[in-house]
């Protein structure tokens, strides 16, 4: 991180350096196109080794960051290069996903791993992914309570599909570990904006019924799409 010269006025830069890991599919690759050019794609292209990604952040106050996000591939826990990913982290994103309860036990694990290949922990961050199928929950709220409070983390719940919460994570991240304080209009600038897919009536999820005595009337949907 470069000092900051708020007083003359003049614009610093500084760096942070994120690294996201977790187990293979659980949206590491999509958090990060969603995060930095605000894309996404249903389709899954397995990250091999780790790929590199910028993004330029400005905020009040003259703060211009540089934020250097390195999107680990899940197979790599096995690999020898895990070290040489973490080496410098700032902000250790450890991901899951929502539906996929392995995904979340083993944070436990990639955690571990983070302490004993780095001297001092970084900021880590638990992120519970694909909250937009919140209906196909798997993994219990109160065990990643557990998980957070116990090991002192932070967490946080977002969907790289709408692009619910991704802005908020690396913004909450980002500022902690600089240390830069928000007001209530700031962080608001920074959100995104959720783009919610319209979906045909054929292909939505049907409502569970509570007792047969609820009346039949109709497709019911649990999808609910907002804008
Ligand atoms: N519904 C939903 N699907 C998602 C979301 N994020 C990612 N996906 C899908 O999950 C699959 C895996 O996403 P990736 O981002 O490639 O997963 P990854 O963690 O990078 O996987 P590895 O590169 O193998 O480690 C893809 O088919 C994505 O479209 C999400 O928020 N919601
Ligand atoms: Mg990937």
């Amino acid at each position: 991180m470069s000092d900051t010269d708020e007083e003359s006025g003049i614009q610093t830069e500084k760096h942070v350096k994120i690294v996201i890991l977790g187990e293979t599919n659980v949206g590491k690759t999509s958090i990060v196109k969603r995060y930095c050019y605000d894309e996404f794609s249903r389709y899954y292209n397995q990250t091999v080794g780790a790929d590199f990604y910028l993004k330029r952040l400005s905020l009040p106050g003259r703060h211009e960051i540089n934020i250097r996000i390195s999107d680990i591939g899940g197979f790599e826990f096995k690999g020898c290069m895990l070290q040489n990913y973490l080496f410098n982290a700032d902000v250790v994103i450890l991901m899951y996903d929502i539906s996929n309860a392995n995904s979340f036990e083993y944070l436990s694990v990639w955690l571990n791993e983070v302490d004993k290949l780095l001297e001092r922990r970084p900021i880590v961050a638990v992120v519970g992914n694909k909250c937009d199928v919140e209906h196909h929950r798997n993994v219990k709220q109160n065990d990643v309570r557990r998980f957070v409070t116990n090991q002192k983390l932070y967490h946080f719940l977002v969907s790289s599909k709408t692009g619910e919460g991704v802005n908020n994570c690396f913004l909450e991240l980002v500022v902690k570990h600089l240390g830069i304080t928000l007001t209530k209009s700031d962080r608001e600038q920074q959100q995104t904006i959720v783009k919610a897919e319209i979906m045909p009536p054929s292909a939505r999820v049907p409502l569970r019924r509570k007792s047969s005595a609820i009346s039949n009337s109709g497709p019911t949907t649990s999808i609910c799409s907002t804008q």
